[in-house]
């Protein structure tokens, strides 16, 4: 039997799934052709793979209470009756002899599903008074500059990149993190469009390139007010449309005044040709689009650097026509929320989940006793792991960790809990690239004794005594609830019903300055938001040089693979995983392809084996996120090399300024 799904997955794409289900088990999972428009009946090979996370060894079946020590995963099993009373006098006991603030939820990507997140979990944490979590690992910087540029405004849709005469991929890497953009890319491609690539790495995208700047990481923001500083110069800015729809341009030129091609390309590592090339081709060709990714926001620049590329697409006057403006993320396309069964936040201290480790570690602050991880593997995606670690070794921290699968940090947990997956449970998904919205009913029944977050958390907010049953919707009425949140729900669920997708007001393909405007409040670009201005240390646009120093010459970058989402279906990918360098960087340092090294910085190490490889830039080394402990020799990862600095807006994370040196091991 065939049965329809959705992929709440974090990526962009939120494929439309048909799931083949036979006596009660999962056997296939494949893209459709229908619902979601950009699907077009493939998948990725990941979650085609998706039945080895429901049904491989890693699953975790039941209630589990740890007696080995920290670290060794090794529980005894509980029932459910016996975890929820453990985990609920936990969370009363620690509020009552610490206070609230003693107790940290913390979850992040597992799904991107409106009932997953923000709904149960929000009202029993907010009740009790927890502390709050900045989510700000992944998306800050990007979500600051978009939102004081443009408000937020829906980008170009995927399916119409076919429509444009340039692309440009900026920091982005969508064979692996967003498959479906690439086809549309090589229509246009076909169709006699010319693409840029910016990106320190030769990714699968940039090797089809017409130009590929394979610039230093963290230095987006020169390159890009170079560019604007040279389509002003020369005359090639278009006035007329800053006159009318954008705030500050003159400012911006100022700002960007500094920014030399000549002197860009010298920081930026790339030659003055191919940067001046990537100003006559942006300049000349149109519709252009801007598929701006999150690659460059990872460093101490990224949010005045994001900024700066999404100006451009204002300054050069792109906007108006199908297949041009920029791409970001389309989450705020949806005005929706679950505020009605989560109730008013509580103003509670807020802890930076990039700072994990020294919030557990903390002799100063206030301390965390209790720690609920869901939606993540903490320890494997945090930065600065060798504290995390150090953090979740304590003695006296409870942890709870709830997943669908013993992760690296659930090896640390004095209780896990079993999830189910989107496969078993009920939600809403959308993705941030498509603009599409799904609903997602159980293909089969809860694995073992697996139970939804929606249910779990309601269940400690009643035993824990912050929220009586009658307060608390089932899973169906809070989808409900959630469509209604929109001001829409009727059409939503009239699409819904009728299509098995719903769109959000904009429609599914809007064109910038046509369908859709910026969110702003006088509706105008904001080229220099003062509010962006004031947050960023020194001032929007201001660049921060690089962070190495002479014993950490080697900036090393960690973005997705094709094996993983984040670390989800990490257990999958068995064996080693090794560091990339270019062979120049190798010789310099005799060091040979498959040999053992150390790849080490002030905050840790991590022992693994070399891979030369001309796809890294000389000066930049790579080990992919979402490793697992069993991918390198001594159990750390990239994230013990990634500093906890925080970037120029929003508080994001800061993995790509991991300066280090590599040496034989
Ligand atoms: N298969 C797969 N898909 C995923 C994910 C995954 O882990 N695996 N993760 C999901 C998530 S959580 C997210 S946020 C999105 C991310 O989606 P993308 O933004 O496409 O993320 P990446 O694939 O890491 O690609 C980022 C690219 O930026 C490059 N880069 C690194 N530093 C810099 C820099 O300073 N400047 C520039 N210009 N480029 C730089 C990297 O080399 C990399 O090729 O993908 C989602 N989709
Ligand atoms: N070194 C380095 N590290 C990085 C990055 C980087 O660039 N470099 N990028 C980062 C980025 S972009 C992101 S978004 C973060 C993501 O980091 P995380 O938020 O930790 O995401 P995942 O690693 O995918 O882990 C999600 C976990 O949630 C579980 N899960 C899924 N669905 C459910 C559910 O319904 N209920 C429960 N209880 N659990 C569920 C999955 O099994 C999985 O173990 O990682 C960041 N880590
Ligand atoms: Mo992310």
């Amino acid at each position: 039997m065939k049965l329809a799904s959705a992929c709440p997955l974090d990526c962009p794409d939120a494929c439309s799934l048909d799931v083949t289900v036979e006596n009660g088990r999962v056997t296939k999972i494949d893209g459709t052709r229908d619902r979601n428009p950009v699907t077009e009946g493939y998948i990725c090979a990941k979650v085609r793979k998706f039945p080895e996370q429901l049904y491989g060894k890693e699953r975790v079946l039941e209630p589990m209470l740890r007696v080995g020590a920290k670290g060794e995963g090794v529980f005894e099993p509980l029932s459910w009756q016996q975890a929820l009373s453990l985990a609920s006098r936990r969370l009363v006991e620690t509020r009552d002899r610490s206070g609230g603030e003693a107790i940290l939820p913390f979850c992040y990507g597992g799904s991107n599903g409106y009932l997953s997140q923000d709904t149960t979990d929000a009202l029993l944490f907010h009740r009790l008074g927890a502390s709050r979590l900045a989510r700000t690992v992944c998306a800050a910087p990007t979500g600051r500059a978009a939102m004081g540029l443009y408000g937020k405004m829906e980008g170009v849709a995927i399916t119409d990149y076919p429509a444009a005469r340039l692309v440009v991929v900026w920091g982005a890497n969508p064979a692996a993190s967003g498959i479906h953009l690439v086809p549309p890319i090589q229509a246009a491609c076909e169709a006699g469009a010319k693409l840029v690539v910016v990106d320190p790495r030769a990714t699968p995208i940039a090797k089809q390139a017409h130009l590929h700047l394979a610039i230093r990481p963290g230095t987006d923001l020169v390159v890009a007010l170079a560019v604007i500083r040279e389509l002003f110069v020369s005359g090639r800015a278009d006035r007329e449309f800053l006159d009318r729809h954008a705030t500050r341009a003159d400012e911006l030129e100022r700002r960007a005044a500094p920014w030399t091609l000549p002197r860009a390309a010298e920081v930026a590592g790339v030659p003055l040709a191919d940067l001046t090339r990537f100003v006559d081709l942006y300049a000349t060709l149109s519709p252009a689009v801007v598929r701006c990714g999150w690659g460059l926001e990872r460093n101490r620049n990224g949010g005045s650097a994001v900024a700066a590329v999404l100006a451009l697409p204002a300054v050069a006057g792109k906007f108006g026509v199908r297949g041009g403006g920029y791409t970001l993320s389309n989450s705020a396309a949806w005005k929706m929320n679950a505020q009605a069964i989560s109730g008013p936040d509580a103003p509670t201290r807020i802890i930076n989940m990039n700072r994990l480790g020294a919030a557990l570690t903390s002799t100063t602050q206030k301390p965390v006793n209790l720690l609920f991880v869901y939606n993540s593997n903490a320890l494997m995606t945090t930065p600065n792991q060798t504290l995390v670690r150090r953090g979740l070794e304590r003695e006296d921290l409870f942890t709870i960790v709830f997943d669908q699968v013993l992760t690296d940090t659930a090896r640390y947990a004095d209780l896990v809990l079993p999830a189910t997956t989107f496969l078993e449970h009920h939600d809403l998904a959308r993705g941030y690239g498509s603009l599409v919205l799904q609903q997602i009913a159980p293909v089969v029944a809860p694995v073992a004794q697996a139970r939804s977050n929606y249910s779990v958390f309601a269940d400690l907010a009643i035993r824990t005594g912050v929220a009586s049953a009658d307060e608390i919707p089932t899973e169906e009425a809070a989808i409900e609830l959630i469509l209604d949140s929109s001001g829409r729900g009727a059409d939503l669920r009239a699409e819904l019903t009728a299509n098995g997708f719903a769109r959000p007001a904009s429609g599914d393909h809007p064109v910038q300055f046509v369908d859709v405007f910026p969110k702003t409040d006088d509706r105008k670009i904001h080229l220099v938001p003062v509010a962006l201005d004031a947050e960023a240390r020194e001032g929007l646009y201001t660049y921060q040089e690089d962070p190495g120093t002479a014993h950490t010459p080697l900036t090393l970058i960690s973005p997705a693979t094709n094996r993983t989402i984040s670390s989800t279906l990490g257990q999958l990918r068995k064996g080693p995983v090794p560091l990339e360098m270019h062979p120049a960087d190798a010789a310099a340092r005799g060091l040979t392809d498959g040999q053992r090294v150390k790849v080490a910085n002030d905050l840790g190490e991590v022992l693994c084996r070399l891979r030369l490889s001309h796809d890294q830039r000389p000066g930049v080394v790579e080990l992919p996120k979402g490793l697992w402990a069993h991918n390198t020799d001594n159990g750390f990862t990239a994230c013990a090399l990634a500093p906890d600095s925080v970037t120029d807006l929003g508080d994001g994370a800061c993995f790509n300024d991991a300066r280090v040196e590599v040496s034989p091991a």
